[in-house]
């Protein structure tokens, strides 16, 4: 208890500093809005430096913050994330096997809808079906969202579109770039994959316990931080933009924007955020080959139904209906 209500004052701390926008705030006036002493906030400063933050106090004007470390701890996130829901408990590691796994587990425990897990490393980051995902230190974004949508678990796979949607907008939004959504899970920028979404659902045959949507973005990899194995179909954000970008602001306008589509797709249904995704879509009335469990089919992908399932031509005219695929372009 007193842990978390260390942290609460703290989240308080970071939205007075987010409010002042670079602006000194006064000691007194901190310690009157988080409803502790003079000392007390003295320590919660130092804290902050200590993961470091840049705070600049002068006497007689206060605290005001120079600059955020590019980490993706908590309080990072929290200056400046403009959510209701998603984000607002954060849990942060430094090293993790996989934020799939810890999210899992929080979730089976009972935590709320929109607690994000998000780690600087994973040392077992993993794709579907038991591939890899690479995950190195410190350069990219590697979160799991928890979500109790009340929709039937059949449904559960239109959330992989969404969220891709989410990440689309908010890449266009800081990097100018405009990516490729390669369905159902890549984003891509000049062919290259860029983002990979994993959604993973529990639920039973007619009720969702809760789904948790893993994201991973390389954000800050040169090209040689990619191992061998995939540097000819992976890039980053970097790479296409030419220079850095800051991950926290990225995750704050992903969630936000995640936060929108959610309660849209809450209320509408898929067919508002399908609009959305088909102006991304990088594969339709274009020949694909779609790999599935059953075997390999190679046609033209007409687009997606209101559903979200992916329609493929084949060289027959025949229409197929595709759940669950690798696509190749
Ligand atoms: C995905 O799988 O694209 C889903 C990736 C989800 C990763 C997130 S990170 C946070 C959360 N925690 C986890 O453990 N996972 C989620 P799939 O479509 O199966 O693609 C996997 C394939 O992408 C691999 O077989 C490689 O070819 C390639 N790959 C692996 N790491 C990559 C990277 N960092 N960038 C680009 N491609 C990569």
């Amino acid at each position: 208890m007193a842990h978390s209500s260390q942290s609460d004052t703290r989240r308080k701390l970071l939205e007075l500093f987010s409010e002042a926008n670079g602006e000194f705030i006064s000691g007194q006036k901190i310690s009157e809005m988080l409803g502790c002493s003079r000392t007390a906030v003295w320590k919660h400063i130092e804290e902050l430096r200590k993961e470091g933050f840049e705070l600049e106090a002068v006497r007689r004007l206060g605290y005001r913050i120079v600059k955020a470390p590019d980490k993706v701890t908590a309080n990072e996130i929290h200056l400046g994330l403009k959510t209701e829901t998603l984000g607002r408990h954060i849990h942060f590691e430094e090293e993790v096997t996989s934020t799939q796994q810890i999210a899992l587990k929080l979730a089976y425990e009972g935590a709320k809808e929109g607690t994000l897990v998000i780690a600087e490393q994973q040392t077992a980051g993993r794709g579907r079906m038991d591939r890899k995902w690479f995950s190195p230190k410190g350069t990219g974004i590697w979160m799991s969202l928890i979500l109790r949508p009340p929709i039937p678990p059949q449904k559960a796979p239109q959330l992989t579109l969404l969220t891709a949607v989410a990440i689309a907008q908010a890449i266009q939004e800081i990097t100018d770039i405009v990516p490729d959504i390669k369905w159902p899970n890549d984003i891509l920028i000049n062919g290259k994959k860029c983002v990979g979404i994993l959604t993973e659902l529990q639920a039973d045959p007619d009720r969702i316990h809760s789904v948790i949507v893993g994201i991973g973005i390389n954000v800050n990899q040169t090209i040689e931080q990619f191992p061998e194995e995939i540097r000819a179909i992976a890039t980053s954000l970097s790479i296409e933009k030419g220079e850095r970008i800051q991950r926290a602001k990225l995750i704050q306008e992903i969630l936000l924007r995640l936060e929108y589509l959610y309660k849209q797709y809450l209320q509408y249904g898929f067919r508002p955020i399908k609009l959305l995704w088909e102006g991304y879509a990088a594969s339709i009335g274009k020949e694909i080959v779609a790999r599935t469990l059953t075997g390999t089919m190679k046609g033209i992908a007409l687009g997606i139904t209101d559903e979200g399932v992916l329609m493929l031509e084949d060289e027959n005219k025949q229409i197929h209906y595709i759940h669950s695929a690798d696509i190749q372009l």
